[in-house]
C-alpha cells in the first residue's frame, strides 16, 4: 500500500496526539529497518498501522477476541495491551492488508514475545524510542538502539516491566516471554 494513503486511512482511526507519535514511529522504524537489515517497506507500513485500533472501545475489543478466539487470556488486561493485538486483526479485516509479517509486528508491538523477528523488534523498539517520546529512561535506550538491537529491545522491556511493577500493574506472559527471549538470545 501506498504511504499517502495509509496515512490517510490511519489518521481517521486516531486523535492528533496518535498520529504525530504515528508518524515518529514510522521515521524510527525505518531508519532502524535500514541499520539491522528488515524490509523497511513492510515496517513504513507496521508503523503506520501500529496504533490503529488504540482509540476502538474496550467492549468492542473484548468481543473481537471472544469471537475471533483470540488469547482468552487478553480479557484480563486493558486497551494497553488489547489494542495491539486486536489493531492486527482490525488492520487484516478492515484496511486489507495480508502480509503476515506486519500483522504479527502490530500484534506483538505492545508486549513483544519469546521469539521476536526482526520486524517485531524493530517496531517495538521504535514505538518506544520515537522523537516525540520522553519519559525517564528513553534517552539511554535510543543510545543502545544506535549500535545494537536487542540489548536495545531488552532495555524496553525492563524498564517496562519495571514501571508496571512500580504501578502494581498486570504483567501480561509475553512481556516476560520477551524478556526471556531477549537475554536468551544475547547471551
Ligand atoms: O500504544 P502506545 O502508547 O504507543 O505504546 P504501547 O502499545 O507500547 O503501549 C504502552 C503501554 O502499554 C504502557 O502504558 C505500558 C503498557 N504495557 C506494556 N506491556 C504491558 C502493559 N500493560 C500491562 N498491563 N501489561 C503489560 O504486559
Ligand atoms: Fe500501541
Ligand atoms: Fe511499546
Ligand atoms: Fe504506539
Amino acid at each position: 500500500m501506498e504511504r499517502t494513503k495509509a496515512l490517510e486511512i490511519v489518521k481517521k482511526q486516531l486523535t492528533e496526539h496518535r498520529y504525530i507519535h504515528t508518524l515518529g514511529v514510522e521515521e524510527t522504524s525505518v531508519a532502524l529497518a535500514r541499520k539491522y537489515g528488515a524490509d523497511s517497506k513492510k515496517a513504513e507500513i507496521a508503523a503506520i498501522f501500529h496504533d490503529y485500533a488504540k482509540f476502538r472501545p474496550k467492549e468492542e475489543m473484548r468481543e473481537i477476541v471472544r469471537s475471533e478466539r483470540l488469547s482468552q487470556d487478553l480479557l484480563f488486561y486493558g486497551n494497553e495491551v488489547l489494542h495491539a493485538p486486536v489493531g492486527a486483526y482490525l488492520v487484516k479485516k478492515e484496511v486489507g492488508i495480508t502480509d503476515e509479517d506486519i500483522l504479527r509486528a502490530i500484534y506483538y508491538h505492545t508486549t513483544g514475545n519469546g521469539a521476536m523477528t526482526l520486524l517485531e523488534k524493530v517496531i517495538f523498539l521504535a514505538d518506544y524510542i520515537e522523537p516525540n517520546r520522553n519519559f525517564p529512561g528513553v534517552e539511554s535506550v535510543r543510545e543502545i538502539a544506535e549500535h545494537d538491537l536487542d540489548q536495545a529491545c531488552l532495555m524496553a522491556v525492563k524498564n517496562t516491566i519495571t514501571f508496571l511493577m512500580k504501578q502494581n500493574q498486570k504483567i501480561y506472559p509475553l512481556t516476560f516471554e520477551a524478556y526471556n527471549g531477549l537475554l536468551q538470545e544475547i547471551k
